[in-house]
């Protein structure tokens, strides 16, 4: 690996923020190839960091630093991939359900998400179901990422998915759900199509969702 992508790499990796701006910043302006920016040094270090994550050598605070850096880099690469046209893997709209506000859990899954190069919309926290019908109807995304901390938040679930049907959109959509109190029994009782208990996790199940 170059040694600069190494050092983005090893940024992310160890979720130095500024480390990551700054050689980030100086390969823009080296004018250096970005999709091997974006894959070999920022989404490589981001599957490790996922690896460790589920071996148990990284926890939640490592991942939360290498996703606070990676968002660094991904902040000044984004304008460069638009004018790129590097096409995202798939597109997902995600959100913490309504009534609930962690959107920790949520952003790291949002994150993990990018790096793996989906284009994410990401609507936040206390997300209606209206909210989540209008965003995919407005921007065609095949998948749905439902997120809920509260064991009275993960019930609003399954009228999200009902309020998806009753727009006509069930079938152009895939639902991913997770959050601490959802299960793969609870996803498979409201008819979700996947389930992920973590942010790695959740890369995986999107990909094998839309067959990537
Ligand atoms: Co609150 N809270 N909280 N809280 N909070 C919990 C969830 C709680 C378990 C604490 C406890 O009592 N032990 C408890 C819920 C009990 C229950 O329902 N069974 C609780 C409560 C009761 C409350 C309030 C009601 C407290 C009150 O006001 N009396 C209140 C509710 C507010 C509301 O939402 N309406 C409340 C408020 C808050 C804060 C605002 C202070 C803050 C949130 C700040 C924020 O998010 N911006 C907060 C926090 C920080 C927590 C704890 C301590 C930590 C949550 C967290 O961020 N974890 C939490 C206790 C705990 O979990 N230990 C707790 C780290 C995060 C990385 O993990 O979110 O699980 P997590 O996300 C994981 C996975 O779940 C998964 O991947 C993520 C990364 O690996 N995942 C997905 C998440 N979403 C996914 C989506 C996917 C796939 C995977 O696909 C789409």
């Amino acid at each position: 690996m170059n040694e600069i992508i190494e050092k983005i790499y090893q940024g992310v990796l160890t979720g130095n923020r500024e480390e990551v701006i700054a050689h980030v910043q100086s390969v823009i302006d080296a004018n250096y190839n970005i999709e091997v920016v974006l894959k070999e040094g920022m989404m490589g270090a981001m599957t490790e960091v996922g690896r460790l994550f589920e071996e148990g050598e990284y926890f939640v605070p490592e991942l939360l630093v290498a996703a606070r850096a990676m968002q660094g880099g991904m902040e000044l690469l984004k304008p460069l991939i638009v004018a790129e046209e590097i096409k995202p893997v798939g597109k997902i709209v995600i959100g913490t359900v309504k009534g609930d506000l962690h959107d920790i859990g949520k952003n790291l899954v949002a994150i993990m998400l990018e790096g793996a190069g989906f284009e994410v919309i990401d609507l936040g926290a206390d997300v209606s179901e209206e909210n989540y019908v209008e965003a995919v109807r407005t921007s065609n995304a095949e998948l749905v990422g439902l997120s809920a901390l509260l064991t009275t938040t993960m019930a609003v679930m399954p009228s999200i998915i009902e309020a998806f049907k009753k727009a006509g959109l069930r079938e152009k959509v895939k639902i991913i759900v997770g959050g601490a109190p959802v299960s793969q029994n609870f996803a498979d009782q409201i008819g979700a199509d996947g389930y992920a208990s973590d942010a790695s996790q959740a890369v995986g199940v999107a990909q094998r969702l839309i067959g990537v």
